[in-house]
């Protein structure tokens, strides 16, 4: 080759990687990082509201010198351990046998993620995942393989159906009636959950029962990673709520941050992702009581929440006050 034509190939090859390396993996020109904009302190974010404790306990493990999967992990327990919270965890409604049984996944900003799937008798099932995450070399354990690691580690098996989570499914079972429920502020199942530390940082978590009276076995949004969470410190993260299967269709969370990564704002990217769904499976915008959902959370520290119809609510702690907010709907 003459040197002249090496040159200019090679320096074409150089931009052709340059230019796949900023469009797959750079966030957007000019994005600034929590730290720059002058915002303060962590962020907590998380969907619906299961209560101050979530993100306190969330704060607590990063004051305590922690790090944001402490922060995450220790935030979303709050609501896996109380039998009053009939969605996620301990007194969650079971399957349509009575069986209860939980997803959950947790994932950093550096890629590292681990999930749980279908999961029976342990009662923080995000734990579990954090440590499938960080002590094997898979992502995802399901069911009895999940239990026998779980237990092989020292988790305690525990009877997770409480008498009120019982007598509700012995009511449903006089009408075995299965339609995708109604989601709203109510009746809602899972925490996602989003932190960013000071430094810009970042982690996730998601932890459910699912569905109530839901086929032995199915399993939703919540423990998958591009559905029902995806985060990356370069960019942001997201993490969805509602009828997880429409959420899967298209990889929602991922879809999120990759929006995030192209430009989008967190509201704007959890918005297209809505209607992506709604665009390629129009049944759901037939369907009165559909709701899916998501929260975002951007490197810049700029928040998302959007649902599809009215009812998704989010708890957002920032520049140190915690507050309770509805989040904007598409379907008015
Ligand atoms: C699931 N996405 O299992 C969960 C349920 C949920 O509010 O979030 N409901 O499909």
């Amino acid at each position: 080759m003459k040197r002249r034509t090496f040159i200019k190939t090679a320096s074409l090859a150089g931009a052709a990687t340059m230019i796949t390396k900023n469009a797959l993996s750079e966030p957007r020109s000019g994005f600034l990082s929590h730290a720059e904009t002058g915002s303060k302190g962590p962020i907590i974010l998380s969907t619906w509201d299961f209560g101050k404790e979530v993100p306190q306990s969330a704060l607590k493990a990063l004051e305590a010198g922690g790090t944001v999967v402490d922060a995450v992990e220790k935030g979303v327990m709050v609501p896996e351990a109380d039998p009053k919270v009939t969605s996620v965890g301990y007194g969650g409604f079971p399957d349509r046998d009575g069986k209860v049984t939980l997803d959950a996944c947790i994932m950093d900003g550096e890629g590292n993620c681990g999930s749980v799937l279908f999961l029976e008798h342990i009662i923080h099932p995000v734990s579990v995942a954090r440590l499938v995450m960080e002590k094997t070399q898979h992502v995802i354990l399901a069911g009895d393989g999940a239990l026998q690691f779980a237990l092989e580690n020292g988790f305690k098996k525990e009877n997770l159906l409480t008498p009120e989570a019982e007598r509700a499914w012995k009511q449903w079972l006089k009408t075995s009636k299965y339609n995708l429920p109604k989601v709203d502020k109510d009746n809602h199942d899972t925490i996602g959950l989003l932190a960013m530390d000071a430094k810009g940082n970042m982690a996730g978590a998601c932890t459910t029962s699912g569905m109530a009276w839901k086929i032995r076995g199915r399993v939703g949004d919540s423990p998958i990673i591009g559905a029902g969470l995806y985060v990356d410190s370069d960019v942001g993260g997201a993490t969805s709520t509602g009828i997880g299967e429409a959420v899967i269709k298209v990889a929602g969370s991922f879809l999120v941050v990759e929006l995030m990564r192209n430009g989008k704002s967190p509201q704007d990217a959890c918005r297209i992702a809505l209607e992506r769904i709604v665009h390629k499976q129009p049944k759901y915008a037939e369907g009165k009581d559909f709701l899916a959902g998501f929260v975002a959370l951007n490197k810049a520290g700029e928040v998302g929440a959007m649902s599809y119809r009215k009812g998704l609510q989010y708890t957002l702690h920032k520049d140190g006050v915690t507050k309770v907010y509805d989040a904007e709907y598409i379907a008015k």
